[in-house]
């Protein structure tokens, strides 16, 4: 029979019962069961009710809803709050009886503290725990840099603490993290048996009182070194990483209440550093991109349990690789049997390079790879619920396509296209059914990079638009909404930042100084470098085209000079930078600014040299200000989706928060007047955009700036 409440209001965010002996204090705080106002304080009077309570024998820990507890609530750092009197791991501590968290979901960050607080932890299959607190600029604040390696040695504690990584349940266990396993199939029920188990159970094993792994720092005093260099890449620029380091060293160096106020202070140190705030910046955006304002309240959106990619190329393959590693099934169509063959090649020697790797097994593959179907005849696709055409970016094949999709495909199929930059209105207007017609534009690799960009044409119904969305965010995605204009908003934002790159080649910079100065700012690889990786070539054909297409198109000369003189990149052994046969490594080549410099004299342009900030200015300010205008235009939704674009589909220094995060640091102020400056100089590519101008006006910040309608 289970007790009434502890007195508390109905509206509790923790709830406290007995049954069977057992006290069973249950977090209730939707979505996630975050620590937020109140959960520690119920969780400590559920504690000190069940201490007191001499019918309890034991208690258990859990969460209600869909998961334990996700950690602290992030919406509560950066603002002034009151120390705790007391924290729930040191009354679970100075308990007498024992406690066992029941983990279901996730226990993450705090959750994961409070669950090391307790003497025992168990948890469902499905179930993950870890300490991601480094994935937002800090460190677990809890104990949790001082309980873990107690629980399975600082080495492995490292691991976890410093990558922030989920850990799965058998895993946890493995670790020695989870003492059991349970089905799961009544939490609260099979809790309460296994704590009825241990219920007598002396001494209660407190995680503070374990101390023999920490002997392994003893014997491997150089873990901390190798953790510092096995993150220095990754983690470069970001202060937490190291911190973490230096609390766990305090765990295997200093008793645990003095290492539990190391933890405190290193945990000081970092919450309202820049990089911390803006990784809370970037963690939220990536939830309020999924929200599309003005979306019909009783939406119905068509279920897409059947998907087919049109395409056996290097994307298609990609996009059904996208599906596949989501555990989706999905055929993959090419009229061309070879391409088809070679396509599903492809494919097979992607998984066996990760197999290769030891990221995935040989399991994983086979189930993965036998996903995929190969289908030749359009006909034979008809009855998949959406299908994505990923054919050559021509819009005379991608019509003809759509003819034929529109005539095979089942009334209510969506037919999705990955088209890059084509006009999604003019694709559409070939079907009879432009309401599900849609742009779903992948970044390469398709099935590595996260961004999904969802493009909204004219006629394309708001249940397509939410199922694409959708689609992205169900094979583990970032979806993000873009209008249908040149380039949609992903990559049109980034044109100014392309052209910059190439302009300032001419007038005088090096690429090894602008890679130089964009590594510096936090980009894993240089811009030229990664030219050279995706080739020159390609976008010498798009600047050929438009120059046909339009007279007074520019060009960048310099650059078609490099491509013209075979210089490709590092399939042809040399492009901005020279390479060894056999090895990616770029290496500075004097050849290449022999020939920059010939062809600069030969087309009298006056060359100059460049400070690093002019060179960062000149890359992102552009973007901002075509930011500007897309949101101008309605052709995105607010400023922070596209923040979460370049993360995702750019590989912006995520810890800089994104380029509209980035220019408030500078300020849209100096951004306009800076801008006006080079519109004089450079003339109309540098017009600044009237919202740059008003939010200059304003003061307001470029990161919260939204579309006031969109078209
Ligand atoms: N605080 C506040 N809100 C949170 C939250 C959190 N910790 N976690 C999620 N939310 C909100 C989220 O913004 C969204 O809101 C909704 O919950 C669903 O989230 C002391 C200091 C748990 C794996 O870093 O990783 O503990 O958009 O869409 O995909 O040492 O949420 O609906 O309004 O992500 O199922 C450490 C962060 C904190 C975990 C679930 N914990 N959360 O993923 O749902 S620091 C974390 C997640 C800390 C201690 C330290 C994920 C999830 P809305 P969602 P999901």
């Amino acid at each position: 029979m289970s007790e009434a409440n502890t007195g508390m209001s109905e509206a509790t965010v923790v709830r406290f019962d007995v049954e069977d002996g057992i006290g069973v204090i249950t977090v209730d705080y939707p979505p996630v069961n975050a620590l937020g106002p109140g959960v520690s304080d119920g969780i400590i009077a559920a504690l000190e009710k069940g201490e007191a309570d001499p019918k309890v024998k034991a208690m258990v820990l859990m969460g209600a809803g869909r998961t334990f507890i996700a950690g602290a609530d992030i919406r509560g750092f950066g603002k002034p709050r009151a120390t705790p009197a007391k924290r729930t791991y040191d009354v679970m501590d100075q308990g007498n009886k024992p406690i066992v968290a029941a983990i279901h979901g996730y226990a993450l960050g705090g959750g994961l503290e409070n669950a090391l607080g307790c003497h025992y932890r168990i948890a469902v299959p499905s179930a993950k725990v870890g300490l991601p607190e480094v994935q937002i600029g800090i460190l677990p604040g809890g104990g949790g840099t001082q309980r873990l390696p107690r629980l399975i040695g600082p080495k492995l504690a490292l691991e976890m603490i410093v990558s922030g990584r989920h850990v799965p349940a058998a895993e946890a266990k493995a670790l020695g993290i989870i003492d059991d396993i349970i089905p799961g199939k009544d939490l609260r029920k099979e809790a309460i048996a296994w704590a009825k188990g241990i219920a007598e159970k002396r001494p209660l094993p407190r995680v503070r009182d374990r101390s023999e792994k920490l002997a392994e720092a003893k014997s491997d005093p150089g873990m901390f070194d190798a953790a510092r260099k096995a993150y220095a890449r990754k983690m470069r620029g970001q202060p937490a990483p190291e911190k973490c380091i230096q609390a766990v060293e305090a765990a295997c160096t200093q008793p645990f209440d003095e290492g539990v106020a190391t933890e405190r202070r290193l945990f000081g140190e970092l919450e309202n550093s820049d990089e911390a705030k803006a990784l809370r910046y970037a963690f939220f955006a990536e939830r309020e991109i999924n929200r599309v304002p003005g979306m019909p309240k009783d939406l119905k959106l068509p279920e897409i349990k059947t998907i087919a990619v049109v395409g056996a190329g290097t994307m298609g393959g990609g996009i059904a690789m996208s599906f596949s590693d989501a555990g989706l099934p999905v055929k993959l169509v090419d009229a061309n049997p070879e391409v088809l063959a070679k396509g599903l090649a492809r494919i097979k020697a992607n998984y066996e390079t990760s197999v290769k790797r030891g990221s995935l097994t040989q399991a994983e593959m086979d189930t993965r790879f036998g996903l995929i179907t190969p289908i030749e005849k359009m006909e034979d696709i008809g009855d998949c619920d959406a299908v994505i055409e990923a054919v050559f970016e021509r819009m005379d094949v991608k019509k003809d396509v759509f003819r034929q999709l529109d005539k095979v495909m089942k009334p209510e199929a969506l037919l999705l296209t990955n088209t890059s930059a084509l006009d999604i209105d003019e694709i559409a207007a070939v079907t009879t059914r432009p309401e599900k017609v849609a742009g779903t534009h992948y970044f390469v690799p398709a099935n590595v990079m996260k961004l999904f960009e969802v493009v909204n044409a004219s006629k394309t119904a708001p249940e397509t638009l939410a199922a694409a969305m959708k689609l992205g965010r169900d094979i583990n995605k970032v979806s993000g909404y873009a209008g249908n204009c040149d380039g949609f908003v992903a990559n049109r934002s980034r044109i100014p930042f392309n052209l910059e790159q190439g302009l300032m080649i001419e007038e005088g910079a090096l690429p090894q100084q602008i890679d130089k100065v964009m590594e510096g700012f936090g980009y894993p690889v240089g811009p030229f470098k990664v030219n050279d990786m995706s080739g020159l070539d390609v976008s010498y054909d798009t600047r050929k085209r438009r120059a046909a297409a339009s007279p007074n198109y520019r060009g960048l000369p310099i650059t078609d000079a490099i491509v013209e003189a075979g210089r490709l990149g590092q399939k042809t052994g040399a492009g901005w930078y020279r390479y060894e046969k056999g090895d990616r490594t770029p290496h500075v080549d004097p050849a290449l600014e022999t020939l920059i410099k010939a062809t600069a004299e030969k087309l009298k342009i006056q060359q100059r040299t460049f400070t690093d900030d002019e060179i960062l200015k000149r890359l992102l300010f552009g973007s901002i200000n075509e930011c500007c205008k897309i949101l101008e235009e309605g052709k995105a939704i607010r400023a922070s989706d596209i923040d979460v674009m370049w993360l995702h589909g750019f590989g912006f220094p995520r810890y800089r928060g994104g380029v509209m995060y980035w220019g408030d640091t500078i300020g849209a102020r100096e951004i306009y007047n800076q801008i006006a400056v080079w519109h004089q100089r450079y003339g109309a590519r540098w017009k600044p955009s009237e919202l740059l101008r008003q939010l200059a006006e304003s003061g307001g910040k470029l990161r919260e700036a939204k579309a006031d309608k969109l078209r």
